[in-house]
């Protein structure tokens, strides 16, 4: 294979050109080129400028991630940088595309930076756990100053050319790449060569402006090291010389290269790329949805609409009355009217999408559509109903798929011919928000069905998971086990607070029992009467979940649930009348409640979730260990810089958690059973990511 880096000439300029796909990493060869183009024209006497670009969709889109699990090749990105800036001709870095991490600080160690308008330029390092370790911390102040370092180090968040203009990152902004290029470049020749000064970096913010940022970054990062670490080493850019924090960098990067954080980060990147590669799809080619169709137009429905019509599809949505598809087509507008406001869309734009819009009230507006989706109540007379309508209505070989969140969709599609084009497509609320769908596949369907599911999911810019079929399919399953714990240790004498406190300190963005609140009590009510009948009798069952619920209490929209919430706040407060709720079922059983300390509430409820997830792997509900991480961060919150449940049993030892798994299974047999596979796996340690290959 020919060097990834080749050199060109356009008279006194040369072109420097990176070519490595898919988004020119700057891996190790592509590095040696760079380091060996500059020695070969600092010696050109014939060469007066250099232009460094880049061929295919991206100018560099950063270091190879792939190369941090192993040691580092030299030359090492950051001496390639200080090469450049210090080559003899003046280097233009010519910018498209996503400018990232280690392909910004490479276009910072040129002399010139030039962007075509829709470049986006950031130092996203931090979503790995890493900080920007090629001079990003270190040269981004002393060219763009304090508040803009700290922005863009420590939220990792692209920005546009306007803004990077405006932070003087780079010089111009042009249309017609190659040609004004080159034109810049003939004028940078005759200039002399501008070296970024090597001083500290220069502000008026005060040691307490300073702090305030800090805790600021501290409160965002919500446990993640990585923004703090970036945040500090940005300040010694004002206190100490380039020299110094090139090494200060340095020794960040390689610390946080090492952390559990970053590698639980890395993990979530490359899973959330491979969930999109299932095996079972490998060379398939989706059908074809240029039509939908979403029958209901409620929360779900209007969400799932929104995400359609914004991806550009043409969307129909089928409501039971004049006004309800009024109300619905209100809740889209207003969904498209925040994504305006949040600079998401133009004015403009949303007009265009709004514009592809249909509503209906009959089931014949759905005869044209590729593909139907039923977004009705969770209930499965109601969904047979839709389903036996669309199954007169509806084209013999439109894709029919249900957003059921629990139910086997062969229990209420048994009417519809050609079975092979039914499947699940299971979105989270706010579905024109949440960014995860499970594609759930029937014994019938078809391959290229599916595939369908994963093209229409990515055109909405969402990560689809394959399931199979089970009860709560992957995510609500293991949300299953995870309440069921939570409400076993609420009786056992720990507190909805302390229980959600501890969660919160391990990463999640709220606890079980503030989340069962938020969506509403109704929904858990529901789903045991369903369990009822199919519940193992010796099952532990505790009723203080229904005794809430049956005193009223449903969740904030009561103001009453685990907690108590004055009128309309979302702000929880312990409530007297669930608390002694609580204190009497105790009693009433017997139990003794007992101290929990916060590391058992949190290694009991990551176990049991492990190892729903585990019997989920054995039963083939879900290929591999990094598909349960990616549901369990895009769906239900768990804390990225943990990387999912699976990748953080690994992190605590898979013989740990079989450890406290056994506890749990000896203490309460008739509710819990030791999967085989973590007991396989557990017994020696090994980690589940060896399933991910
Ligand atoms: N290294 C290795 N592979 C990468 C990669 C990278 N930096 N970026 C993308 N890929 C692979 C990806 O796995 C996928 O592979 C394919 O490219 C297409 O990606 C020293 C420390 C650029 C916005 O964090 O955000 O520089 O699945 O599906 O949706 O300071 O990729 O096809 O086999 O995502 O069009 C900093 C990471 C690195 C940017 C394109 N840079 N990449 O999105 O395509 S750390 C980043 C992205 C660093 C220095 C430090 C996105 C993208 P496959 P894709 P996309």
């Amino acid at each position: 294979m020919g060097t990834p880096v080749t050199i060109r000439h356009d008279g006194e300029i040369a072109i420097v050109e990176i070519d490595n796909p898919p988004v020119n990493a700057v891996g190790q060869a592509v590095r040696q080129g760079l380091w060996d183009a500059v020695a070969t024209l600092d010696a050109d006497p014939q060469i007066e400028a250099v232009l460094l670009t880049c061929a295919g969709r991206t100018f560099i889109a950063g270091a190879d991630i792939r190369e941090f699990d192993g040691g580092a090749l030299e030359p090492w990105l950051p001496e390639v940088v200080e090469r450049i800036h210090a080559a003899r001709k003046p280097w233009t870095a010519v910018l498209f595309g996503t400018v990232l991490g280690g392909g910004l600080e490479t276009a910072l160690g040129c002399h010139y930076r030039i962007a075509h308008p829709d470049t986006k330029l950031g130092l996203p390092e931090v979503s790995l756990g890493l900080v920007p370790g090629a001079g990003g911390t270190q040269r981004v102040p002393r060219i763009s100053g304090a508040a803009a370092a700290v922005k863009l180090v420590t939220t990792g968040a692209p920005i546009c050319t306007e803004e990077a203009e405006r932070m003087g990152l780079i010089d111009r902004i042009v249309t017609d790449l190659p040609a004004d290029a080159l034109h810049f470049a003939r004028d940078t020749a005759a200039k002399p060569v501008p070296r970024l000064d090597p001083g500290p970096a220069q502000t008026d913010l005060t040691s307490e402006d300073w702090e305030e940022l800090r805790e600021d970054v501290t409160r965002k990062a919500r446990g993640q090291i990585s923004p703090v670490r970036g945040f500090d080493t940005v300040r010694k850019a004002f206190e100490t010389d380039l020299a110094e924090g090139m090494k200060l960098e340095r020794q960040a990067f390689m610390d946080l290269k090492a952390s559990a954080q970053s590698q639980a980060l890395r993990h979530a990147f490359f899973a959330e790329r491979a969930v999109a590669k299932p095996a079972a799809l490998d060379g398939v080619t989706p059908r074809e949805v240029a039509s939908l169709a979403i029958i209901g137009g409620g929360l779900m429905g209007s969400g799932i609409a929104t995400a359609a019509l914004t991806s550009g599809l043409p969307v129909t949505v089928v409501e039971q009355s004049e006004e309800a598809a009024a109300g619905a087509r209100d809740r889209i507008a207003g969904n498209l009217a925040s994504a305006v406001k949040r600079g998401k869309m133009t004015e403009d734009q949303r007009d265009a999408t709004l514009a592809r819009l249909t509503t209906a009230t009959g089931y014949e507006a759905v005869a044209e559509a590729d593909m139907v989706i039923e977004a009705v109540f969770e209930d499965t007379d109601v969904k047979r109903a839709v389903f036996d309508a669309l199954a007169t209505h509806a084209r013999g070989d439109a894709i029919l798929a249900t957003n059921t969140s629990y139910i086997d969709p062969t229990s209420f599609t048994g009417a519809v011919p050609n079975p092979d084009r039914i499947m699940g497509l299971h979105f989270f609320s706010p579905a024109h928000i949440m960014r995860l769908v499970e594609v759930v596949r029937t014994p019938d369907t078809a391959a290229e069905v599916l595939a369908a599911g994963f093209a229409l999911a990515k055109r909405m810019r969402k990560v689809a998971v394959l399931s199979g079929i089970c009860d709560g399919f992957i995510g609500n399953r293991i949300l299953g086990a995870y309440g069921r714990m939570a409400g076993y240790l609420l009786e056992d004498g720990a507190s909805p607070a302390q229980i959600d406190g501890a969660m919160k300190a391990f990463g999640m963005p709220m606890g079980p029992f503030e989340m069962f609140d938020m969506a509403g009590l109704q929904i858990g009510y529901s789903n045991r009467k369903r369990e009822a009948a199919t519940r193992p009798a010796d099952q532990r069952y505790s009723r203080i979940p229904d005794l809430i619920v049956e005193d009223g209490a449903l969740g904030q929209k009561t103001g009453r649930g685990y907690y108590a919430y004055d009128d309309g706040s979302r702000v929880a407060r312990p409530s007297p009348e669930t608390d002694a709720i609580i204190a009497c079922e105790r009693e009433a059983r017997g139990i003794a409640p007992r101290s929990f300390s916060d590391e058992e509430i949190v290694a009991m409820l990551h176990a049991v979730q492990v190892n729903e997830a585990a019997a989920i792997l054995e039963e083939g509900i879900a290929e591999r260990p990094l598909d349960i991480d990616v549901v369990k961060m895009m769906g239900y919150g768990y804390p990225r810089w943990r990387g999912g449940p699976m990748q953080e049993a690994d992190a605590r030892g898979t013989d740990t958690v079989l450890a406290t798994m056994r506890g749990i299974a000896e203490a309460d047999p008739g509710s819990w059973t030791v999967s085989p596979l973590l007991a396989r796996l557990g017994a020696d340690g090994t980690p589940f990511s060896t399933l991910d290959k």
